[in-house]
């Protein structure tokens, strides 16, 4: 009985029938999304689905002052967190996946953009970091078997095409160059580690030469600027991946079981050490300081 009550009540509430400028509408309330700063004052927003999705409002957190951004008809839906810097300037643009494409409101300017997309697409990974070392993230997805970078605060999209079977490993997006901004890291074809640096649009490929390897991590260990790929090469080498000056470092173990200790520094000095243990002297820590080059 209540639940009908309460059921019957929420409709009534959920459904109130407006004249707006003299025609009668059917009006959903508004949906609350999420509430961010968006407009850069440093106050939080609240951000609704209004008009039966066909509006986005944006209020004051006490309700007032809502601006109204208007959405095609259709299935749309935030575009992964939805809340997200994009263009370096203070507040949080919305970020709209909408009819195909991705459309941003930039609430600050009053203003909203679109960008178009063919076929199918998908953020990649957590599809917002950091990439051209300029304040704003930039949205990474991808699409057509490659990956898009779109960069809002210049309204530009570069596009990395990628032949056969890839994807991301370890985080995805570091800093492995050492300068601003993330690199995109992924496998290629299974023997190949490559790193893309948008921000010079510098793809680096690493051949492993074989698909029997495995990341071990991804770290700064040679007290230079930027992580090295830390890969176990067919568990008889462990081969460090320098983007910074695109080069490799192996260091060879003997052919016996082994597992990986630590990476982390353990000398005071910048940079992490690797430390293994063979199986067979497990009270032995051996350490390789990819600084010096030196195992011991
Ligand atoms: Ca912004
Ligand atoms: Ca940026
Ligand atoms: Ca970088
Ligand atoms: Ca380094």
């Amino acid at each position: 009985m209540n639940f009908y009550k309460k059921y019957i009540v929420g409709v009534f509430f959920a459904i109130s029938v407006l004249t707006i400028g003299g025609n009668t509408s059917l009006l959903w309330a508004d949906t609350y999304m999420g509430s961010a700063d968006t407009n850069g004052d440093g106050a939080l927003e609240k951000i609704y689905n209004a008009y039966n999705s066909s509006q986005i409002k944006i209020t004051k957190s006490n309700g007032t002052n809502p601006r109204y951004y208007p959405i095609s008809t259709g299935q749309w839906s935030l575009l992964g967190v939805g809340f997200v810097d994009l263009d370096g300037n203070a507040g949080q643009e919305i970020v709209i996946n909408y009819n195909g494409g991705i459309k941003v409101i930039t609430d600050r300017n009053g203003t909203s953009h679109t960008y178009n997309m063919s076929g199918e697409w998908s953020l990649l990974g957590v599809g917002f970091t950091d990439l051209d070392g300029y304040s704003g993230q930039e949205i990474v997805i991808t699409c057509n078997a490659g990956i898009k970078v779109i960069c809002d605060r210049k309204g530009t999209t570069n596009s990395y095409n990628l032949a056969g079977q890839w994807c991301l490993i370890g985080q995805g997006f570091m800093d492995t160059n050492g300068t601003a901004g993330n690199e995109i890291i992924l496998s290629k074809n299974g023997y190949i580690v490559s790193t893309i640096c948008d921000r010079t649009k510098t793809v680096h490929n690493f051949n492993i030469g074989s698909s029997n390897w495995n990341l071990m991590g991804i770290a700064e260990t040679d007290g230079v600027s930027g992580n090295e790929i830390i890969i176990n090469n067919k568990n008889i080498a462990i081969l460090v991946l320098c983007d910074k000056i695109n080069k490799s470092r192996s260091y060879g173990l003997l052919a016996k079981p082994w597992f990986l200790n630590s990476i982390e520094n353990i000398d005071g000095v910048t940079g992490s050490e690797i430390t293994y243990i063979y199986q067979d002297t497990p009270g032995l820590v051996r350490v390789i300081c990819d600084r010096t080059g030196k195992q011991y």
